[in-house]
């Protein structure tokens, strides 16, 4: 990579300067809603998947794109362009190397053909969302800055009615700046590494060091949408869900935005279409006698049962608004060694997962979807971690169907440096839980929030940062993570996934479930795996006597080269890989009958990450390839976890699932 020093950190760029009171709007991101974009009778969606133009600026500082105002006129009157598929990382599209490793902005483009009745109806809103920018992102609409925002993996949206309702235009250009540079303040942290040595490296030198095991793929990874509301409309919905005796409680809060006078009537309707409650105002209760409750996916002969909930909403004049959520009852408790879902013991047997594959980088892809949903099936898994940050929405929504639960994480991976467990990391570290829990809330799959993985807990700062005491009041800041994690959702538990040693971690005490990361015979005792069982032992019972709270293994695995076979097991080979799980559940199985309440095998599949001596053309812990094919080991866990989810399971056992079926749903 080379550049100039000023160019590297957005921050200390002379574009950013400029930009800053934008920024500033940027905060008003977090109030108000962030529905998905569903259609419904009032509702139209048009995604504007497909080739975008794209021009990464290669320029020394990187500011060439701000500078020349590349927004002001087709991105192609600027220079070069590509045609760069969109939901799509950028990196694995072309043959070029220096687009694959690129730090800095690059700006996708694309004009959007809007249907008449939206640009003349002056009683429709006109929304465009992003649904995840990877990593800082400026939106300008036919030229206008509309948006901006910080942080990947999560939704963002402008209202851009004015813009497209002011003339006679019904095509709109769409212009999206992205920056991919980390710093120490962002989630994930990196830092942009100088090397000034002339004697060694070109002029103006630089790496972006990151502290993950994963590629950072950029790009726009999720689809752009723009949608439509009447201008009084439904801006968001909470629900939670309780259980008392067979009657479920659906508690549900509306907002709506545009005229403070209107009427909502809202109705639950059951799988079949049957309105089971309803109720009027904005916000209630629905009482649902003998509720078919949401179980998770082999837990109950009729798992992941979703209600619809339909808000609809009316004023004096002509405008009604119509949301339809899918609804899963369910409640989740946690005690000092148990985890329960509708007050049954619930076992984590799953996976941690990554958004990634071959040539879309982490790009959002149905087809991968369902293929790893089919899997998991076939894996008799009920859960993953969605290691280290969230997902796409899809992937939520399939989970609450089918009912794989889900431990929701975001994106603080790689907290490793003590600037990134002050304030300014802090503040924004705050921020994204906010948008994560705005984003998230609705789904009964999502049952647990993991604020990091493996920080470096040990630090001092840590204590504070991870604290669940409010230490003030008022201002964000003065909220550390878990407390305002617990005070935006008390419905569910907190935990950041750690791999400290059980008495030096500073955070462990305010999370409510254990869990914990470990690599023995991998990443030190090379090769011994007779050190597994002694070492795990002591971890469990280490960090139970310590914290009494039930633990989680969130982390083990080894990697297998598929195709690599050695008897005796050595590193690498598929029958390490096997010797290595059988070691870490012979404890497992002694553990769940106490506090142990899940194994979460790391990783689903391979994946890619930066290039070093320790990765063979990425990380290969993957019970599956890259490409889905089945390890050896992937046939061991299969026989295992359908074994756990018989003996666990509150009925008959059930027989083995080959793929998954059609469920009603409205997406
Ligand atoms: C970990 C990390 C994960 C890595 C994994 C590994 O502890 O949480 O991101 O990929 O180990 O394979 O080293």
């Amino acid at each position: 990579m080379v550049g100039s020093q000023a160019s590297m950190s957005p921050k200390r760029s002379a574009c950013w300067v400029a930009l800053a009171p934008l920024l500033c709007s940027c905060a008003l991101a977090l109030q108000g809603g962030m529905l998905f974009p569903r259609e419904s009778p009032s509702r139209e969606v048009k995604a504007l998947d497909g080739l975008w133009r794209f021009r990464a600026d290669f320029s020394e500082n990187r500011l060439q794109g701000f500078e020349q105002q590349w927004y002001r006129q087709p991105l192609r009157e600027s220079g070069p362009t590509l045609d760069m598929p969109v939901p799509s990382s950028f990196n694995d599209i072309t043959q070029e190397a220096r687009l694959r490793n690129f730090i800095g902005w690059v700006w996708y483009e694309r004009e959007a053909i809007l249907p008449q009745r939206w640009t003349q109806d002056m009683d429709m809103r006109v929304v465009l969302r992003i649904n995840s920018a990877h990593y800082y992102a400026v939106v300008w609409v036919n030229g206008i800055h509309v948006v901006e925002h910080e942080g990947g993996h999560l939704p963002f949206e402008a209202d851009i009615s004015k813009l497209v309702q002011s003339g006679p235009l019904t095509t709109c250009r769409v212009t999206i700046a992205i920056n991919n540079t980390l710093t120490p303040h962002t989630l994930p942290p990196g830092s942009i590494i100088y090397k000034a040595d002339t004697s060694m490296y070109p002029k103006g030198y630089f790496v972006q060091d990151i502290n993950f095991d994963f590629f950072n793929y950029a790009g726009l990874h999720r689809s752009v949408v723009l949608y439509t509301t009447p201008t009084t409309y439904i801006d968001d919905i909470t629900v939670t869900t309780n259980v008392e005796q067979d009657i479920g409680l659906v508690d549900y809060w509306i907002s709506v935005k545009g005229n403070e006078h209107f009427q909502l009537e809202v109705r639950l309707l059951d799988e079949d279409g049957k309105v089971v409650a309803q109720e009027t105002g904005d916000q209630g209760q629905l009482r649902v006698p003998g509720a078919n409750l949401w179980w998770p996916y082999l837990m109950h002969d009729h798992p992941a049962y979703l209600y619809s909930l339909e808000a609809r909403m009316t004023t004096a004049g002509p405008v009604s608004d119509f949301y339809t959520l899918p609804v899963g009852i369910r409640t989740v408790a946690v005690t000092e060694s148990k985890f329960l879902i509708n007050g049954k013991p619930f076992y984590f047997h799953g996976v941690n997962k990554h958004e990634d594959s071959d040539i879309r980088g982490k790009g959002f892809d149905w087809p991968l979807l369902m293929k790893d949903f089919n899997l998991l099936y076939w894996l008799g898994a009920n859960s993953f971690r969605t290691s280290h940050y969230p997902y796409s929405e899809e992937v939520l929504q399939l989970c609450d169907r089918y009912g794989i639960v889900v431990i929701d994480e975001c994106p603080g991976v790689g907290i490793v440096l003590p600037q990134s467990l002050g304030n300014e990391s802090l503040r924004h570290h705050l921020e994204v839980m906010e948008e994560l829990v705005r984003r998230d809330k609705n789904h009964p799959a999502v049952v647990m929030w993991s604020v990091a993985n493996e920080p470096s807990s040990a630090l001092k700062p840590a204590g504070y940062y991870f604290k669940r005491q409010l230490v003030g009041i008022g201002s964000l800041s003065t909220m550390t993570l878990i407390t305002h994690t617990k005070t935006l959702d008390p419905t569910r538990p907190v935990t950041f996934v750690t791999n400290t040693k059980y008495d030096a971690d500073l955070g462990a005490p305010y999370v409510d479930v254990i869990c914990v990361n470990s690599y023995f015979s991998w990443y030190h005792d090379y090769g011994h795996l007779e050190v597994i069982q002694p070492q795990l032992k002591s971890q469990f019972e280490n960090w139970y006597k310590t914290h009494k709270k039930p633990v989680i293994q969130s982390e083990y695995g080894a990697e297998a080269i598929a195709g690599f076979h050695e008897d005796p097991p050595l590193m690498f080979s598929e029958e390490y890989q096997k010797a290595l799980l059988e070691n870490y559940h012979s404890v497992f199985d002694q553990k769940r009958k106490e506090y142990m309440v899940g194994e979460l095998i790391w990783n689903f599949a391979d994946f890619m990450t930066n290039q070093t001596p320790m990765r063979v053309i990425g990380n290969k812990k993957g019970i599956f390839t890259r490409q889905r094919h089945p390890k050896n080991v992937a046939f061991i866990l299969r026989e295992r976890y359908w074994r756990i989810a018989n003996e666990t399971r509150h009925h008959h056992s059930v027989p083995r699932t080959q793929c998954l079926g059609t469920r009603p749903f409205t997406f």
